[in-house]
């Protein structure tokens, strides 16, 4: 009986989050008040700074170059189908023009709803539209230091004299959610963060929220950062559609008790930072990016990169030519990540990665190889091997326990490992074997 309803929970989100995993893909955005001291979204916390000396941003706040438009063409260029635009922060500031708070926006000289901007432009070039609420809120008169380990006036020698009501901060946090998914159209993805140990799930009301997401929203994905063990066999009601590892790569496919797999989201910086920064230059590449977004997909993973928006309202230009650079491969190589997943019964390779959708198995070559590819266990089981990018064929030499032997083609694949356009074999059939 139990076993039959986790399984309904189970299929259920299956058939939800179908478009997600097809996505593969997309685009965090981090923006708000911080892009102006541009030291990482949080500057409040780290430098300790009260209201008051954060305010001084809250007056100036101006995006003059604030096209989302230009946002959304720049995502389709890198490949990526969907968007999350941080709402609000940590720091409470709102992008939306909410009626349950003056710290908006729309009170700043932007003067601008950013948030309705977002959805209807990135919706507009067929983006699906995900929204970042931070449950922390550093702003709120009721929102408890003594539950935030990094409250920015934790340690601040009034602050425990502050009558706090959090109740009332629940209310407002939940009027808000229900604001952003009523007011703004179809919204795809719910993304809350975080919780604390000991600070999570029913703190929140949690259940009670979701529900009223659900109710709003049924279609739509919610993160697991609401509290909740989304590995549990049964999970709470708020423990998620997705897990979503932060800075880094979950070294196997995630499961839950039952080895059921479970959709997961790697969401990672482009540089070191979530807000804009304006002294880090330390980016990715375009090649690590794109071996990321393959070890996710090899894993049944998604991958959100992060951009991080000037206060005036652009993504700096080193990110843009990265991301660029990105699409550029996703143009030929798409096909081996879009709706792609976990090879079946293939181990990892030595030379790369495996991803794999149907009867089509995608060779990722990331390492240098002398000689062959050799593709252990296929023996016999490969119908036919191109090279992705152009078409061409793969000579495969049984000779060698089934290897693709050495070639002279137009580029020596051998000397393209890893990157950027002929780095992927699609191999018909793995499991027809002639
Ligand atoms: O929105 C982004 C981050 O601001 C937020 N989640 C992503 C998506 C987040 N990152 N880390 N955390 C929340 C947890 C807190 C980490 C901390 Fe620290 C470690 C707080 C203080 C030490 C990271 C490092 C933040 C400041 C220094």
């Amino acid at each position: 009986m139990h076993k039959q309803r986790s399984d309904d929970v189970y299929e259920q989100r299956l058939e939800r989050i179908k478009w997600f995993r097809d996505a593969r893909f997309g685009m965090f955005i981090h923006w708000g008040l911080y892009a102006i001291p541009a030291r990482g979204e949080w500057v409040r916390s780290m430098e300790r700074m009260s209201i008051e000396d954060y305010q001084t941003y809250f007056d100036e706040f101006d995006p003059l170059r604030y096209q989302p438009r230009v946002w959304a063409q720049l995502a389709k260029e890198a490949g990526m189908k969907y968007a999350v635009l941080t709402a609000k922060h940590h720091d409470g500031f709102c992008l939306f023009d909410s009626q349950y708070t003056e710290y908006k926006a729309t009170n700043t000289p932007a003067k601008r709803d950013l948030v309705r901007e977002f959805v209807e432009a990135f919706r507009e070039e067929g983006l699906k539209v995900g929204l970042y609420y931070s449950l922390l809120d550093w702003h709120h008169p009721d929102y408890p230091a003594y539950g935030d380990r990094q409250h920015p006036m934790r340690d601040h020698p009034d602050y425990r004299e502050v009558q706090h009501e959090f109740p009332r901060y629940v209310d407002y946090m939940h009027a808000q959610v229900e604001e952003l998914l009523s007011g703004y159209g179809r919204i795809d993805i719910m993304w809350f963060d975080f919780s604390y140990p000991g600070f999570s799930g029913e703190a929140w009301r949690a259940t009670e929220l979701v529900n009223k997401v659900r109710a709003l929203q049924p279609h739509i994905l919610i993160d697991n950062r609401l509290g909740g063990d989304m590995h549990a066999e049964h999970p709470v009601a708020y423990a998620g559609d997705f897990a979503g590892p932060e800075q880094g790569v979950p070294r196997h496919p995630v499961t839950d008790e039952l080895a059921r797999r479970l959709p997961w989201e790697s969401c990672i910086t482009l540089n070191n930072s979530w807000g804009y920064h304006a002294q880090d230059w330390r980016y990715k590449t375009a090649q690590d990016v794109i071996r990321t977004l393959v070890n996710c997909v090899s894993k049944n993973g998604n991958l959100l990169v992060n951009v991080s928006p000037t206060a005036k309202g652009e993504i700096p230009q080193k990110a843009q030519s990265i991301l660029r650079e990105v699409g550029e491969w996703l143009l030929r190589n798409g096909e081996s990540i879009y709706g792609c997943g976990e090879a079946v019964d293939q181990p990892k390779p030595e030379w790369g990665r495996y991803t794999q959708r149907e009867h089509i198995l995608y060779a990722h070559l990331m390492e240098q190889v002398i000689g062959h590819v050799s593709l252990e266990g296929l023996r016999g089981k490969i119908k036919k091997a191109r090279v992705l990018a152009d078409g061409s064929e793969v000579v495969i030499t049984p000779f060698w326990n089934v290897a693709v032997d050495s070639f002279d083609g137009p580029d020596d694949i051998f000397m393209n490992f890893g990157y950027p356009a002929q780095e992927t074999y699609p191999l018909p059939d793995p499991r027809d074997t002639v």
